[in-house]
């Protein structure tokens, strides 16, 4: 392999006429853009703890009233991003959220999608175009791009969930936009796309030849895929990941167009290592207690902590537990499949 030539073998006076005119020579920074073999990464592998994060989200919870707030998030920020870019991997944002009891995050709607992953509290709700979701821990719901959404809490206590958003891609996009709007009109028909789509393999006949509604179920609950995962485990070998993931029921592909969202079990004692893949990854814990080893960093992990995966990581993931552990995993695979670079690359 040649040496590519450096900047400063340039005389400086083409230097500066090159600057002058807004140009750059591509071969001193050929290397730094395309390297050899492996993407050169900046994202830090590492875990949030909800130990820690949790009592700044109630502090925020007296220092910000939500209509200060609009939305009263604290952002998992990656450090080797960067804190001011709001990135746990270089292309998803990942927040928790607040709301307390009798608060309104208003209705608004914006170019990135989003979806909520329920970490606790009882009687929170997101209100999508008019249908209202109730909130459980561990459901999933989501509020695609150019939806309307608003949230509500109409329990005791707080409630808190995990916001994933595509917000880093269409932000560099110079994409990224929000209108806001009035209150919902809530239609006579709660969480309706969970009652239309109760049980995967069947869809509504009507329509069914017609072009279809890109998200025709809005909300996971966490009983239903907690239930599949126990299914799946008893078919699954040891050390083989238990992984669901939520799709579209009506296509089969990833339920939101950039990142993708999957559920994993992994058995008490069990050891998983996923096959490396190209993608970046955020993994939340559900339930359990264990240990991840992402690219040689030692990481522990217990009940609500998140952890960053960096693009091309080895990893591997134990339950250290003596009960079932699950994690909830976003990874930005569907936007690599799409671009048509997404890899997996077996041992
Ligand atoms: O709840 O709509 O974490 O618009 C960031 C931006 C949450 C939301 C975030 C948002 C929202």
């Amino acid at each position: 392999m040649s040496e590519l030539g450096k900047l400063e073998d340039l005389p400086l006076d083409y230097r500066n006429n090159l600057t002058a005119q807004n140009l750059v020579p591509l071969w001193p920074a050929l290397r730094a853009a395309l390297p050899h073999g492996i993407p050169s990464r900046n994202t830090k592998p590492m875990v949030w703890k909800y130990s820690d994060i949790r009592p700044q989200l109630m502090l925020a919870g007296e220092l910000t009233p939500i209509e200060k707030a609009e939305r009263r998030v604290l952002v998992l920020a990656n450090p080797g991003l960067g804190l001011e870019n709001m990135q746990a991997t270089p292309t998803i944002y990942i927040g928790m959220q607040l709301i307390l009891p009798g608060e309104t995050a208003p209705n608004h709607v914006h170019s990135p999608s989003a979806v909520r992953f329920v970490i606790e509290g009882n009687g929170g709700f997101t209100a999508v175009n008019g249908e209202k979701m109730p909130m459980e821990r561990g459901d999933l719901i989501l509020t695609p791009s150019g939806l309307w959404h608003e949230h509500g809490h109409e329990g005791d206590g707080p409630v808190v969930w995990l916001d994933a958003l595509d917000l880093p891609t269409v932000f560099a996009m110079e994409a990224s936009y929000c209108l806001e709007g009035d209150p919902q009109v809530i239609r006579n028909q709660p969480d309706a796309s969970q009652t239309t789509y109760r049980r995967s393999g069947l869809v509504p006949f009507a329509g069914l030849h017609q072009p279809r509604n890109k998200y025709p179920l809005k909300r996971f609950p966490w009983s239903e895929t907690r239930a599949a995962l126990e299914d799946l485990a008893t078919v699954t070998n040891t050390g083989q990941p238990v992984q669901l993931a939520y799709v579209n029921p009506e296509t089969g592909e990833s339920c939101m167009p950039v990142l993708g969202f999957s559920a994993i079990m992994l058995r008490p004692g069990e050891t998983i290592a996923p096959v490396r893949r190209s993608s970046s990854a955020v993994l939340h814990v559900i339930e359990g207690d264990g240990q991840a080893v992402v690219d040689g960093e030692e990481l522990s992990w217990a009940e609500n902590d998140t952890v960053a995966v960096p693009t091309h990581a080895v990893v591997k993931i134990r339950n250290t537990g003596k009960s079932p552990a699950f994690l909830f995993q976003v990874d930005d695979a569907p936007m690599q499949q799409k671009l048509g670079f997404f890899e997996e690359f077996p041992e």
